[in-house]
């Protein structure tokens, strides 16, 4: 489907009586879309690269920035100062402090948690920890570590890294195969598989290799390449995950236990030297995706949109696009694709996340990366948006 152009700015005023915001500190873009014009409204920006987001009770939000920091960016825009606590990162390349998730129960026992490429002997790996945030919400305390991807490689690309509760309240950590291809293929290690952990880290019997020695326990599923977009599906309870292909191929999964989703014995797209993974692109002893793009938009950052702000999109999936440069929003009829819309937002996207306030906020992945609010637009009555 062809990109529909963003045609215009609103003035800052405007974009202040719409939002509520007190620092918008640029206008807002309109863009159309197939639910009507939208604003899209930069809340904060000067963060380095942002990968996580994660909306606080009050409506602030806890921001990751890849090359090892969190912040705090209050609803106001202001940014504050790192938080203290953060373990030391592996800061290179695709990795770094990754994703940030807030417990369910956090407003009463306030952990967070986070992802980060760690350092360590052999090269990095990716490491899920949580932390409590502190009461003057300056740093975190007594972080743990919960999940340690085995064994750590050398080599700066594909470390996952989402994060998501389930309703039953186990906690999902996507990885990558950290460019290394067969791995993904190898449950006796963590590279290309979707771990399925407690909250405190220890590992649910009702895993699929719980009983498997020659399996790690934590696999929930495997064969996957670099998944980051990640969420619960509202409509059915189960996890969906966009997955990163290598030259196109890029896929939409519903990881069921113990399956494998095919990488690298099988793909739809093409190795990055132009050649051929072999046909045929899937295999009946291999999970296939549910929809999958070719060329690559680069997915990072899925959710399942339940606001009021834009009822035409209740019960879609929204995507971030890296190289796609947009939010990607399909409809879905049960566990189908049945329409897809590109909204552009000239950007590439690492994160998509619903507000309190039910609108729609993105992470540009940039050495200035900005927070983005996508709201419908309410234009004057004498507006010149006709
Ligand atoms: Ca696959």
């Amino acid at each position: 489907m062809r990109a529909t152009p963003i045609v215009g700015n609103l003035s800052a005023i405007v974009i202040l009586s719409m939002s509520g915001l007190a620092l918008a500190q640029q206008p807002a873009k309109l863009v159309r879309t197939q639910a009507g014009m939208i604003t899209v409204a930069t809340v904060a920006q000067g963060l380095e690269h942002p990968w996580g987001l994660a909306f606080l009770p009050d409506g602030a939000m806890l921001v990751t920035e890849r090359p090892g920091r969190m912040r705090i960016v209050g609803r106001d825009g202001r940014i504050s100062e790192p938080l203290g606590g953060i373990p030391r990162v592996f800061a290179q390349g695709q990795g770094g402090l990754l994703d940030v998730a807030l417990d369910p129960d956090f407003p009463s026992n306030r952990l967070v948690y986070i992802t980060y490429a760690e350092p360590g002997a052999g090269g990095a790996s990716t490491v899920a920890a949580r932390g409590r945030l502190n009461q003057d919400r300056t740093g975190l305390d007594d972080v743990q570590i919960l999940f340690r991807q085995e064994p750590k490689v050398s080599g700066p690309n594909h470390f996952g890294s989402r994060l998501v509760f389930s309703p039953q309240g186990k906690l999902f950590v996507t990885t990558g195969e950290r460019f290394k291809f067969e791995p993904a293929q190898d449950i006796s290690t963590h590279l290309g598989k979707i771990i399925r952990i407690n909250p405190d880290g220890s590992v649910p019997p009702d895993n699929p290799f719980v009983d498997r020695k020659d399996a790690r326990p934590e696999i929930w599923s495997y064969g996957h390449r670099n998944i980051q977009g990640a969420a619960i599906n509202p409509a059915s309870g189960q996890l969906w995950v966009a997955e990163m292909g290598p030259r196109g191929g890029d896929e939409l999964n519903i990881p069921q236990p113990g399956r494998n989703y095919g990488w690298p014995l099988v793909s739809w797209g093409m190795h990055y030297d132009g050649r051929p993974i072999p046909n045929p692109s899937t295999r009946p002893d291999l999970a296939d995706a549910i929809y999958h793009w070719t060329p690559a938009i680069a997915p990072s950052g899925l959710l399942f949109y339940t606001g009021d702000v834009f009822p035409e999109w209740r019960g879609d999936a929204l995507i971030g696009g890296l190289v796609g440069k947009a939010i990607i929003r399909l409809t879905l009829d049960g566990d189908r694709v049945v329409r897809e819309e590109r909204i552009p937002l000239r950007a590439r996207i690492r994160d998509v996340r619903q507000g309190p306030d039910g609108a729609v906020y993105a992470l540009t992945d940039e050495d200035d990366g900005h927070i983005l609010r996508l709201a419908p637009a309410r234009l004057p009555a004498t507006g010149t948006g006709r």
